[in-house]
C-alpha cells in the first residue's frame, strides 16, 4: 500500500489551512449540520464499516459495529454541542464595562489514533473539532488504514456535497514521515494522540518544546475490585468482557482483579470455568468472543510477558498459549500473582489477567492505586460506603471509576481519559468541546472614562 511521504503531508497541511480560512467563520450550527449529515451517512452504512473494523482489527462483529455506533453517538453529540459554544459573562470590577469570554476555533487538529479503535477515537476528537471551527489532519495507526480510508470516502462525499474539502482530511504513513512531523509543526496547535505511554511520552516532549497543546489518551492498567458483599454474577460478567473483549486490547481492558478473601476462590473458579467456555476464533462468526491479536508483534509481546510472569513466580491459572493456527490467536490468560507483582505494574496488550487477593478495601485501593497508569477502575459491592470511599478523593485516583459496571466500554456523553501516565487527555463528551478552541477573555468599556482595573491611578 502507498504511504505519504512527507511532500504528501505538506501538501495536506497546506489544504487544510486553506479550509480553515473559510471554516472558522462557518456559523457553528452549520458547521453542525454538515457532521449530521455525516452522522446520517454512517448510519446508512454501519454493516459494512463495523464488518470492516473487524476484518482489519480483528475485533468481533459486534464490537465492530459497536465501534461504528460510537461514531454515530459522536456525530449526535457533536452536532448538539455546535449550538452549545457557551462562554461566561463575568462582573467586572469598572464602572460600565462588560467582560466575558467566547472561544475561537484553533486551527488545525492532529489525530493520531490507535488501531484498537481505528475510527471511534478519531471521531471522538474530528466531530468535535469540526463543530469548534477547527480542521483535522488524521494519522491512523499503521495496522488499520483501510477503516480511515473507508470512513475519510464517506466523509469526503457529504464535506463535497455541501461546498467543502480539505476539513478532514487524512494521511496514511509511518510515525517518521507522518506523526514526527505533526508533533513538530507549529502549524498544528493540539495533537490528540491515543497509543502506548512510550510513544506518548516521545510525542508530548516533542510537542510541548513547541508549546503545542496535545491530548494524551495512553496507557491502562485497569482494576476491578469484587468486595464480599458483590453481585458475583455482574461482577463476572464484567470482568469477563473487560479482560476477554477486544482480546484485551482496549486502554481500558480490565488488567487487575482484586478479590476479597471471602469470595475469591469461589469466584477465581467460576472465572476459570467462564473462560474455558471462551471460544477464540473468527472475529466474523457469531460464536467467537476473542478474535485474533492485532499482528505477529502482539503475539510475541504475549508469548514475552507469559514467560516474564512464569520467571517471576505469577501462577498461570488459564491460558497462557500462543494457538497453533494461521493468525494471530493466543489463550485468554488468567495469572495469580501476589500483591505488588512488579510486573503487573506494566500494561501488557493483550488478554492477560492478574488475579489478587485482598483482605479489606483500604488494601484494595491501595495496591489498586499503585500503578503508574490512571485510566479506569472499578468496584462491585452492594455497600454504599464502600462504593462512595471508592468515588471519594481517598478512593479510586482513575480518570474514569465506575460501580458494579467493568472498566471498558465506557459511552461517549463523559469525558474519556485518565491520570499519571495515561497522559491527562479528556476526550468526547461534557465539556471536552473547549480543549478543540482557544478561549478569548474580552472587556469592553462603554464608559466616558478609562478606569485602570485595581484601582491604580496613571494620569498626565
Ligand atoms: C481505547 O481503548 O483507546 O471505553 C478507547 C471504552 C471505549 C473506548 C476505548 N468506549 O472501552
Amino acid at each position: 500500500m502507498a504511504r505519504a511521504t512527507r511532500e504528501d503531508y505538506e501538501e495536506v497541511v497546506r489544504a487544510g489551512l486553506a479550509a480553515f480560512e473559510r471554516w472558522r467563520m462557518e456559523p457553528a450550527p452549520r458547521r453542525g449540520e454538515v457532521v449530521r449529515q455525516i452522522g446520517e451517512e454512517l448510519r446508512k452504512h454501519k454493516l459494512d464499516l463495523g464488518t470492516l473494523v473487524s476484518l482489519e482489527n480483528g475485533k468481533i462483529l459486534t464490537e465492530g459495529l459497536g465501534e461504528v455506533q460510537e461514531m454515530i453517538d459522536m456525530a449526535d453529540f457533536a452536532v448538539g454541542q455546535s449550538r452549545q459554544l457557551c462562554g461566561l459573562v463575568m462582573q467586572s470590577e469598572r464602572s460600565r464595562h462588560r467582560m466575558f469570554e467566547q472561544w475561537h476555533p484553533l486551527g488545525t487538529v492532529g489525530v493520531i489514533s490507535a488501531f484498537n479503535f481505528p475510527v471511534a477515537v478519531w471521531a471522538w476528537n474530528a466531530f468535535l473539532a469540526a463543530a469548534c471551527g477547527d480542521v483535522v489532519l488524521w494519522k491512523p495507526a499503521s495496522p488499520t488504514p483501510l477503516c480511515a480510508l473507508a470512513v475519510t470516502r464517506i466523509v469526503d462525499r457529504v464535506l463535497a456535497e455541501n461546498g467543502w474539502r480539505g476539513v478532514l482530511n487524512l494521511v496514511v504513513g509511518s510515525g517518521a514521515e507522518v506523526g514526527d512531523p505533526m508533533a513538530d509543526d507549529p502549524r498544528i496547535p493540539l495533537v490528540s494522540l491515543t497509543g502506548s505511554t512510550a510513544v506518548g511520552r516521545k510525542a508530548a516532549g516533542r510537542i510541548a518544546a513547541r508549546f503545542g497543546r496535545s491530548i494524551m489518551e495512553l496507557g491502562g492498567n485497569n482494576g476491578i475490585i469484587v468486595l464480599d458483599d458483590a453481585d458475583r454474577e455482574l461482577a463476572l460478567r464484567a470482568v469477563l468482557f473487560g479482560a476477554v473483549g477486544t482480546a484485551g486490547q482496549r486502554c481500558t481492558s480490565t488488567r487487575r482483579l482484586f478479590l476479597q478473601r471471602g469470595i475469591a476462590r469461589e469466584f477465581t473458579d467460576r472465572l476459570a470455568a467462564a473462560y474455558g467456555r471462551i471460544v477464540v476464533g473468527d472475529p466474523l462468526d457469531p460464536a467467537t468472543l476473542c478474535g485474533p491479536l492485532v499482528d505477529r508483534d502482539a503475539v510475541d509481546t504475549f508469548a514475552a510477558a507469559v514467560e516474564r510472569i512464569r520467571g517471576d513466580g505469577g501462577e498461570i491459572l488459564v491460558g497462557g498459549r500462543v494457538l497453533d493456527r494461521p493468525g494471530f490467536f493466543v489463550e485468554p490468560t488468567v495469572v495469580r500473582a501476589p500483591l505488588g507483582f512488579p510486573f503487573s505494574f506494566e500494561e501488557t496488550f493483550a488478554p492477560i489477567l492478574y488475579v489478587f487477593e485482598v483482605d479489606s478495601l483500604d488494601q484494595a485501593l491501595r495496591h489498586h492505586n499503585e500503578v503508574p497508569q490512571g485510566l479506569s477502575s472499578s468496584i462491585f459491592t452492594d455497600s454504599v460506603r464502600a462504593s462512595e470511599r471508592f468515588l471519594s478523593a481517598e478512593g479510586s485516583d482513575c480518570g474514569i471509576a465506575n460501580v458494579n459496571i467493568g472498566t471498558s466500554g465506557a459511552e461517549i456523553g463523559g469525558a474519556f481519559g485518565g491520570e499519571k501516565e495515561t497522559g491527562g487527555g479528556r476526550e468526547a463528551g461534557s465539556d471536552c468541546w473547549k480543549a478543540y478552541m482557544r478561549r478569548q477573555t474580552c472587556t469592553v468599556n462603554f464608559s466616558p472614562d478609562l478606569p485602570l482595573a485595581q484601582g491604580v491611578k496613571f494620569e498626565i
